[in-house]
């Protein structure tokens, strides 16, 4: 039994390169339930990240009561995360909604599915009627299933004919997507999880794997702790546990990565380390990246990062004389202002040096949400569904065939409307009708004071559907409760392309529903029909989707037509799955093979710089025998940068042990006692210079407003301050109302996204620090474990008995 909260990666199970990974089996069961008492275990996998663990549910009388890791599965051979082990006790909160509700005289009040679905209806129309499709917008997510988003995407831009759907992955992955996309032309990662067994150099970029994918770092702890460890190369302001285990930690200003990477590629380049054959068979801009980069010598660098330019020269010599280069990216580039050109930059060096489609060569453009690859694939965001390319009409004329459609239909005159955009439309009142689902806008998008204003619009009819009546709940017109992980049956993609089915375990309370069943409702309550007067939406069941989606995907790149629910129930596979490949296919991009063919490709790119879209001709003379793409760009500064007023830089982002707004894991009391109220993160120097320390009640100031939140004095580079975001509102002990001081780090944030992606910019805004009031001798609420361990000692996070789990060691190669 291992404490979980003291110890979040439990046990070390060392290997050495080319072994497999040991099994470790991870159980967690409600106090007082033994393994003996469980009637059931339902197949599942993991909800509260995107690495995508393979896990069963526990059930007995009707109630989810644990879960336990599964010892045969790919991604991770028996372990569990902890919001995973604990974070199921929410699903089973007596504050789930059960009931729909609807605004009367200004407060929700319950209803029936009736009235709730009907006065949706009605609105619908009406708007359809007055100002048409682009009048009524969707934000979804990356926490619902496959089957649901194809199901959305197929009524948002087939059925009601809206351009304007996106998901929250905007926040999170659409980065991702795009390096993926000016790189390959495609979306798709290249990587496998198992490239951790094989690699000797793996690079993590702004990712903070230790606690946002725990059990990915569990793998490469155990690799760390085996023989012929890889080395580490860590990218990252913070000093994270991914930090402490580098080999070299380059720890830049945020916002300067472009510079970085800049940096690192000029070394490469003027070594000599490229493999110029792999270049020259199966790339195009060699030249331009060339040129760009010599204008980044180290020195330089190291003036624009505040980085050693010794430091670089190491972690460029460690990254450019790798025989297999594992690569990782995530928020630290993606939610900043040079976003895809950073991530991009990664990408380069992998094409460079020649290192993909080989055992340990990866690159994991990462994804953050458990199902964030599906809204991509399904076209639930600003995406054509199975990566065709809207801009590419012999695409949509195929997807209008297969829904029986006029290819009008589909909105597809100028690239589908990013979350930001609809936003602003909703803002200005052309968009009348926002459906939201699964998603906390009020807490998660930037500049909050502006979004409870645009979402709050008495002209603005709100749909939110959700499992709680969060902070977006309450600002809602109509609000449908939904069914969630465990209560619906459908499938989900990880990062490394695994498909996993999640069956359904125990029945949703109340008249909650799941997700697929209340879409399905609506189309049919709309009436929406195909050419022939055929209900659009031909399926009534999860599978039946799933059916209708692979033929969606045949012959694209995410070719799910190999996959069925059978097949599932045994393992997680990864796509492409298909004909040629009936067991899933572990690499892509074997023998320099891309999908970036003119006629195929999901994407002809941007121009990494403005965003301006290069044209089929341009794309066509650029790169005929779809090759892959170096991308070259300059750096730019951060757009809001220190000053006299705001002197210090505002990092947000995460810790382990709770999950984005909190609505899961502040109901799972072993993950709410180990991160209980929000914290900033203070180096020493300027701890000092603001007269501040451990524990004392400090005011954190950006033009856009202010959190009281309690210092945590860390090892955070010089000029920093770190604010997790997961924290709703208002200081939940402060008295009334006009007391209540915001401790969400979203007040801070700016309306700013990256030109391509058009990712929101999270990691970056300059900011003020000012002392409240003084600690009386109490630490600040922040985890002693991971990246907010404190400089002096503070009594440790642990979890005690309740935050026990179990772990079943297994001999090396034993599977269960
Ligand atoms: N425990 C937990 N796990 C999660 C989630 C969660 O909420 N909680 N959410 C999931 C989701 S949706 C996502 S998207 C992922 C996110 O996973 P990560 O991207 O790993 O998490 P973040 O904390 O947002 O940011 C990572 C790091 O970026 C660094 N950073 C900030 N600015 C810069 C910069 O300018 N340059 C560089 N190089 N680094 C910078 C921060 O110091 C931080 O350590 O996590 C997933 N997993
Ligand atoms: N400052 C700052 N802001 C950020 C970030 C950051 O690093 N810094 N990160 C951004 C990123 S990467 C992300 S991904 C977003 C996340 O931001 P959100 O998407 O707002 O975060 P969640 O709390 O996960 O919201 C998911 C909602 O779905 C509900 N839900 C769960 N399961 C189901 C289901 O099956 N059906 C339905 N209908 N509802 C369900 C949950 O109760 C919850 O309200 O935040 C972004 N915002
Ligand atoms: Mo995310």
């Amino acid at each position: 039994m291992v404490d979980r909260i003291a110890e979040p990666w439990g046990t070390r199970t060392p290997y050495a390169a080319g072994e497999t990974w040991p099994v470790r089996i991870d159980t967690h069961l409600a106090e007082g339930v033994r393994a003996q008492d469980v009637e059931r275990w339902v197949p599942s996998a993991s909800i509260l990240h995107s690495n995508g663990d393979g896990l069963d549910i526990a059930v007995k009388d009707g109630r989810i009561v644990g879960v336990r890791g599964r010892g045969h599965d790919r991604v991770n051979h028996g372990r569990v995360d902890p919001k995973d082990l604990f974070g199921w006790q929410a699903n089973n909160s007596p504050d789930r909604l059960t009931r729909p509700l609807v605004r009367e005289n200004g407060v929700l009040v319950e209803t029936d599915w009736d009235t709730a679905m009907e006065r949706i209806v009605s609105r619908s129309k009406a708007q359809l009627a007055e100002k048409g499709p682009g009048s009524i917008g969707f934000y979804t997510t990356g926490q619902l299933f496959a089957e649901e988003y194809y199901t959305l995407a197929l009524i948002a831009r087939g059925g009601i004919g809206t351009h304007h759907l996106d998901g929250n992955t905007r926040l999170c992955t659409a980065t991702a997507a795009a390096a993926l996309k000016e790189s390959f032309a495609s979306d798709g990662q290249p990587g496998s999880y198992s490239d951790v067994d094989h690699a000797d150099v793996i690079a993590l970029y702004g990712h903070n794997v230790a606690e946002t994918q725990t059990v990915l770092w569990m793998r490469m702890l155990d690799r760390l702790a085996g023989p012929n460890p890889p080395q580490v190369v860590c990218v990252d302001p913070r000093p994270t546990p991914v930090a402490r285990a580098a080999t070299v930690h380059l720890a830049p200003r945020p916002g300067t990565n472009v510079a970085l990477m800049n940096g690192l590629l000029h070394e490469i380049v003027a070594n000599g380390w490229v493999d110029e054959e792999y270049v020259a068979r199966h790339a195009v801009g060699l030249e331009e990246l060339q040129m760009r980069v010599r204008d980044y010598p180290p020195e330089r660098v190291a003036t624009i990062c505040d980085v050693p330019a010794e430091q670089i020269r190491e972690a460029a010599r460690i990254i450019g004389t790798a025989e297999r280069l594992l690569s990782t990216v995530l928020q630290g580039f993606y939610q900043s202002h040079q976003a895809t050109a950073a991530a991009v930059q990664v990408n380069n060096i992998h094409i460079l040096r020649g290192m993909l489609g080989r055992p340990g060569c990866g690159i994991l453009q990462m994804n953050g949400q458990p199902t964030a690859q599906n809204t991509r694939e399904c076209g639930a965001d600003g995406d054509m569904p199975a990566f065709r390319n809207w801009a590419n009409d012999a695409h949509i004329a195929e997807l209008a065939k297969l829904w029986n459609v006029d290819p009008i239909q589909i909105p597809h005159y100028a690239a589908p409307t990013h979350a930001m955009q609809i936003v602003r439309y909703v803002e200005e009142g052309s968009i009348g009708m926002l459906w939201v689902t699964a998603t906390n806008p009020a807490v998660s998008l930037p500049e909050l004071a502006r979004i409870r204003a645009v979402l709050s619009q008495e002209r603005l009819f709100l749909v939110v559907q959700d499992i709680f009546l969060t902070e977006t709940a309450q600002l809602a017109d109509v609000v449908l409760p939904a069914a969630t992980w465990g209560e619906k049956t459908g499938t989900f993609t990880n990062v490394d392309r695994t498909v996993h089915l999640s069956e359904k375990a125990v029945d949703p309370p109340g008249d909650a529903r799941a997700d697929l069943d209340i879409l399905l409702d609506y189309a049919r309550r709309m009436g929406f029909t195909d050419k022939d007067g055929q209900p659009l939406v031909k399926w009534s069941t999860p599978e039946e989707a799933f059916e209708g989606w692979k033929e969606c995907t045949r012959g694209r790149p995410c070719d799910y037509t190999g996959l069925t629910y059978d097949k599932l129930r045994q393992r997680g596979i990864q796509w492409p799955c298909n004909d040629e490949n009936p067991e899933g296919t572990e690499r892509i991009y074997e023998n320099g093979q891309f999908w970036s063919a003119p006629d195929y490709c999901e994407s002809y790119g941007k121009d990494l710089v403005t965003g301006g879209a290069v044209s089929p001709t341009e794309y066509r003379a650029l790169n005929p025998l779809g090759k892959a793409v170096l991308k070259a760009a300059a750096y730019v500064p951060p757009h809001e940068l220190p000053s006299d007023d705001y002197p210090l830089q505002l990092i947000t982002g995460r810790t382990v042990y709770q999950f984005h707004t909190r609505t899961k894991t502040a109901r799972a009391p072993q993950l709410q006692q180990a991160a209980p109220e929000v914290w900033v993160e203070v180096s020493e120097a300027d701890a000092a210079t603001w007269d501040v320390g451990e524990g004392d009640l400090v005011e954190i100031t950006t033009p856009r407003g202010e959190v009281r939140a309690r210092a945590r004095i860390t090892g955070i580079r010089d000029g920093v301050v770190f604010v997790p975001f997961h924290y709703g509102y208002w200081d939940a002990e402060a008295g009334d109302e006009a007391d209540r001081h915001g401790r969400a780090a979203n007040e801070l944030t700016l309306t700013d996204w990256d030109p391509v992606s058009k990712q929101p910019i999270f990691k970056t805004a300059a900011a003020a620090l000012r002392l409240v009031e003084r600690a009386d001798g109490l630490p600040s609420p922040a985890p002693t474990t991971a990246a907010s361990a404190p400089v002096a000692p503070v009594p440790a996070t642990r979890g005690g008995a309740p935050a026990e789990a179990e772990e079943q060691l297994l001999p090396l190669g034993g599977t269960r």
